[in-house]
């Protein structure tokens, strides 16, 4: 196999969501492997193992053995954005970006809003798939106006491009900018909130494409819980 994914837990690694659905969309022919979230800190066993492999710790990780680097390693590609525009290469003739360069400015320029943005959504509200989190979501809503700013600015983002585009997906057909925001969907959907009906039929679409219900099947069948990755919650029940 020449492509190797390294990732963290299905239900809670937003980051490798998007590469591993990305891959499973475009590439299915790849190997992936999960490496267990047991902490973050130097001494974790998660740290020990992605370390040996990844420059910066984290997952995802994509390692092509095809390509050896200048010191004969596999090629490593360790970071989300980067593994986006490393298979975008890997396979030019697939849709990764749209092939409109109008259209492609757009959809990478969303997706870097997403790298570096939306801040509060994400500490505020951690991907978990499987359980039902509307309860936690009501209460973060009700308070906090960040939370609403992120939800607000993605919306508005998701209804622009959906408009220009026709749907069902951000730029018409399924792209690397669905990928990316996949752990948005799960997010929105697990806190239950708000969104407007078109941006409901997204969320829809996005749930029901193959690459994610793929990715959110072995979420639930592999979870467990860690109580790191939900302050909010004392057990899975
Ligand atoms: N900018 C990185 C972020 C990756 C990231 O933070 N991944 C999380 C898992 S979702 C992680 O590995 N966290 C471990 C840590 O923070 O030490 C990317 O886009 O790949």
């Amino acid at each position: 196999m020449s492509l190797d994914l390294i990732v963290g837990n299905y239900n809670y690694s937003s980051w490798s969501m998007r590469a591993g659905v990305l891959l499973r969309a475009f590439l299915p022919d790849f190997h992936e492997r999960m490496v267990h979230f047991d902490g973050f800190d130097d001494g974790s066993q998660f740290k020990a193992e992605i370390r040996k492999i990844s420059p910066t710790a984290t997952v995802p990780v994509l390692c092509d053995h095809r390509r050896l680097d200048n010191a004969g390693q596999p090629l490593v590609v360790w970071d989300t954005l980067a593994i986006v525009e490393y298979i975008a290469e890997y396979c030019p003739d697939a849709p990764v970006w749209p092939r409109d360069p109008i259209a492609r400015a757009q959809a990478r320029s969303l997706c870097a809003e997403m790298h570096s943005g939306f801040g509060h959504l994400r500490g505020l509200c951690p991907m978990n798939i499987g359980p039902d989190l509307s309860h936690q979501g009501a209460i973060l809503w009700r308070y906090n106006k960040d939370l609403q700013r992120d939800v607000k600015r993605i919306q508005a983002a998701w209804e622009d491009l959906l408009e220009r585009y026709n749907g069902p997906f951000l730029c018409g057909e399924f792209g690397a900018i669905d990928a990316y925001f996949s752990p948005v969907v799960m997010r929105l959907a697990a806190y239950g909130l708000p969104v407007s009906e078109r941006c409901q039929q997204y969320m829809d679409a996005v749930t029901s494409h193959p690459a994610v219900e793929s990715w959110c099947d072995i979420a639930r069948k592999t979870a467990v819980f860690i109580d790191f990755e939900e302050p909010y919650r004392l057990s899975d029940g």
